[in-house]
């Protein structure tokens, strides 16, 4: 979780995790200024919530909105319950709450995709403001296009600056990205610089070699009827998990990639006919996502799963051993 509450009118929730999450809070920024802010894990959202309502400061707000997190039961009970949160909620996402949450609240806005386009957080937000926005501009639309791209489509989505974009955030971290995407869309110019390009071919080598210790280091368990690839790491999980699920497509389902720095298990997959954002929130309340890309908290609800992964990896020992001897 990362905030700055600075007693203003406006404050925007978003999602920690992505270039989607953090845009939505760029342009929010651009059109109202200096606004209070909050990037959340879905996981986070309801404690975050629960403090503004208990400290009362949710009522110096007169919106509130929540871009690109999707609500679970305890956020939905706690926005319904009162009535002065409830009016300031402006909701735009494009994951998938509560099962029928979006019938059963007014203040639930999911949308999917709009005439055949696929919507993101960021794109969704940007059509509520577009009529006044003070910065448009053809960056804009590629940056946006990118964002959306990427977000709806993950590292196989054929957009490579939503691809780049990515891996910039993940060298220079989420304030500087902020600092230098909102100049970019504000002046109506690219932002990146040879130097940008430069570090981002330098990390995509890196990256290459790192998803090629994963794939050595790649356990198997079943999960629920599934066959898992589980990677225990902590970077790169978008190009891990879809590189590792491109691969083994035929014999693995989905790829589980557990993050103790996030305390998370972030699921990808490849395959059509799997959706892990519907899998993780079958394995924890707290977990959600969209067809492609999920995740969940790791907690007392999925530890059992890093059981299932120690017994993964003293098989794999096993066969290991099995197959020196044999040779
Ligand atoms: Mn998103």
């Amino acid at each position: 979780m990362k905030d700055k509450i600075n007693n203003s009118k406006k404050l925007i929730i978003s999602h920690v995790a992505d270039v989607d999450g953090i845009s939505a809070l760029i342009l929010a920024q651009l059109h109202f200024g200096d606004i209070d802010y909050c990037l959340v894990e879905f996981s986070e959202l309801e404690d975050f919530l629960k403090t503004i309502v208990e400290n009362g400061t949710y009522k110096n707000y007169d919106e509130i909105y929540v871009t690109d997190v999707s609500f679970r039961t305890g956020s939905l009970e706690l926005i319904d319950s009162n009535e002065e949160l409830k009016k300031r909620i402006r909701h735009f996402d494009h994951h998938m709450s509560e099962t029928g949450a979006a019938e059963k609240y007014s203040f639930v806005n999911e949308v999917k995709e709009i005439d055949g386009k696929k919507m993101c957080g960021t794109t969704l937000f940007y059509n509520h403001i577009e009529d006044d926005f003070k910065y448009k501009s053809e960056y804009l639309d590629k940056y946006l296009q990118a964002v959306c791209d990427y977000d709806t489509g993950g590292p196989l989505c054929g957009n490579q600056y939503g691809v780049d974009l990515t891996t910039l955030v993940s060298i220079i971290g989420i304030d500087a990205f902020i600092k230098k995407f909102s100049a970019g869309i504000k002046y109506g110019k690219d932002p990146m610089t040879e130097e940008d390009y430069a570090l981002i071919n330098m990390q995509r080598q890196k990256e290459q070699e790192y998803i090629e210790e994963c794939d050595k280091n790649l356990i198997r368990i079943e999960l629920n009827g599934h066959n898992v690839g589980v990677v225990v790491s902590e970077l790169y999980r978008s190009s891990v998990g879809t590189a590792l699920s491109s691969k083994y497509k035929d014999e693995l389902d989905y790829i589980l990639i557990p993050n103790f720095m996030r305390m998370q298990y972030s699921f990808r997959t490849v395959r059509k006919d799997i959706n892990v954002g519907q899998i993780a929130k079958s394995l924890c309340i707290e977990g959600g996502g969209n067809p492609g890309a999920g995740g969940m908290p790791i907690n007392t609800d999925t530890a059992f799963i890093l059981d299932l992964i120690r017994d993964g990896i003293i098989k794999k020992e096993k066969e290991l051993l099995l197959q020196q001897k044999q040779s």
